[in-house]
């Protein structure tokens, strides 16, 4: 990728003051007690959320298009036609969300759109601004469902027929609220795509760097277990005869934080869900539903993971007498940004006086997806204290205009 000057790069200028007044106003939708957000994939407030965005995008006069899964892809014409430079991320959050994790790629998004507006600047290449379906996998698994989908690494039947925590189906969901889209999946094809994200770890901060110029995606595998043991009396059941569905869990568990820990590295291990029946303070559990969220930036040393976890689980599952199934809710490996790209994230960073630094990504991103089908890459701004996930997630104002001028400037570069 050549730098390709133009003098339209003096003429174009973020609004920060905009940007941060959208980010504001797409966090008050969904709000809860905290400053967070709670905008589940295909949710009531996700519709108002997706509502909002497709609003400002065509008061940005771009030209809407909603695809067979939801995805949102908002075009600004060039001045010749063909592939758009893309850039974008997801509006739908998990139960705990902050107001900048996927909010802020998809609203910087729309700045550019609006500076470029601003200053009558035509690109050569058409711009794309999208959202993409359920990128956050919390109630619809696997996470970065829209993307997989536009990618085609997942057939869109499959998604759609998608039962979720509470039950509905993708499909059910997306016509309830209204974005069963009529656009072909997958269209447009992408020249390239760059997403702008908040790191959501601490890095950065610790690192004391404005910008990341994000490397790659780290492997994610995340598994289902289903323990059946046996209900029985707390006070009656001698230890000897108990079929405990909990137990087995709970060892799973402590494995589980205990395996990454042994690694080392890049491991972490999560178990995030964690469902007992009856669930009752006088029952032994017969049942146990949980979920161990395992990643790695090295393939092979994930695949390890995954057996040793696996191994534990079944020898724990044979000791205390119970039956272990499991299932895979979403298997991604390790994905690598193209290195042109992360050396133009880097050097707009410095031409522009703000510190970067290259790191990977420890969460999923629809870029990871992308990047199947185009160069790719992603530019991250600090989290502070390294919270994300959760209501108190912040950015600094600063920190957040000052990424949307490194994605304007490299838009620029891969647009002109
Ligand atoms: O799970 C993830 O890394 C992302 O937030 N979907
Ligand atoms: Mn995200
Ligand atoms: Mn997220």
């Amino acid at each position: 990728m050549m730098r390709n000057a133009t003098i339209s790069e003096q003429r174009v200028n973020i609004d920060g003051q905009r940007l941060l007044r959208r980010i504001e106003q797409l966090g008050n939708v969904g709000s809860i007690p905290g400053g967070g957000v709670c905008r589940l994939a295909l949710t009531d407030a996700d519709r108002v959320g997706r509502d909002l965005v497709v609003q400002w995008m065509r008061e940005l006069e771009l030209d809407v298009a909603v695809d067979a899964i939801g995805n949102v892809v908002a075009t600004r014409r060039g001045l010749e036609d063909g592939p758009p430079v893309m850039t974008g991320s997801h509006i739908d959050t998990v139960r705990t969300g902050g107001r900048y994790d996927g909010n802020l790629g998809v609203l910087a998004g729309l700045e550019v759109v609006a500076a470029l507006n601003d200053a009558g600047v035509m690109t050569r290449r058409p711009l794309a601004v999208a959202f993409f379906t359920n990128e956050e996998g919390a109630r619809f698994q696997p996470d970065m469902m829209g993307s997989l989908v536009y990618v085609g690494a997942s057939p869109l039947e499959q998604a759609l027929a998608t039962r979720g925590i509470d039950g509905a189906t993708v499909a059910e969901e997306l016509a309830r609220i209204g974005y069963a889209g009529a656009a072909a999946v997958g269209k447009p094809k992408v020249h390239a795509y760059v997403e702008l994200h908040v790191e959501q770890g601490p890095v950065l901060e610790e690192e004391g760097f404005v910008i990341g110029a994000v490397e790659g995606v780290q492997g994610i595998s995340w598994t289902e277990f289903t323990i059946e043991g046996q209900s029985n009396h707390a006070g009656t059941t001698p230890m000897r005869l108990r079929r405990d569905a909990g137990y087995a869990a709970t060892q799973i568990a402590c494995y589980a934080r205990r395996l990454a820990e042994e690694m080392g590295g890049n491991q972490v291990a999560t178990v995030g869900s964690l469902t007992l029946s009856p669930n009752l303070v006088n029952v032994v559990s017969n049942r146990a539903l949980m979920t161990v969220d395992l990643r790695n930036t090295e393939e092979g040393a994930l695949q390890e993971a995954e057996r040793k976890l696996f191994a534990y689980a079944e020898a724990a599952a044979a000791t205390e007498g119970v039956l272990l199934a499991r299932r895979t809710l979403a298997r991604f490996s390790p994905v690598a940004f193209v290195p042109e790209l992360v050396a133009r994230v880097e050097a707009i960073a410095e031409e522009l006086g703000l510190t970067v630094m290259r790191l990977p990504s420890g969460a999923g991103h629809d870029a990871q997806m992308l990047a199947r089908i185009c160069p790719a890459c992603m530019i991250f701004v600090p989290s502070v204290g390294g919270i994300s996930h959760n209501v108190k997630e912040f950015t600094e104002p600063a920190d957040l205009v000052a990424g949307a001028n490194v994605l304007l400037r490299l838009l620029l570069e891969l647009a002109v």
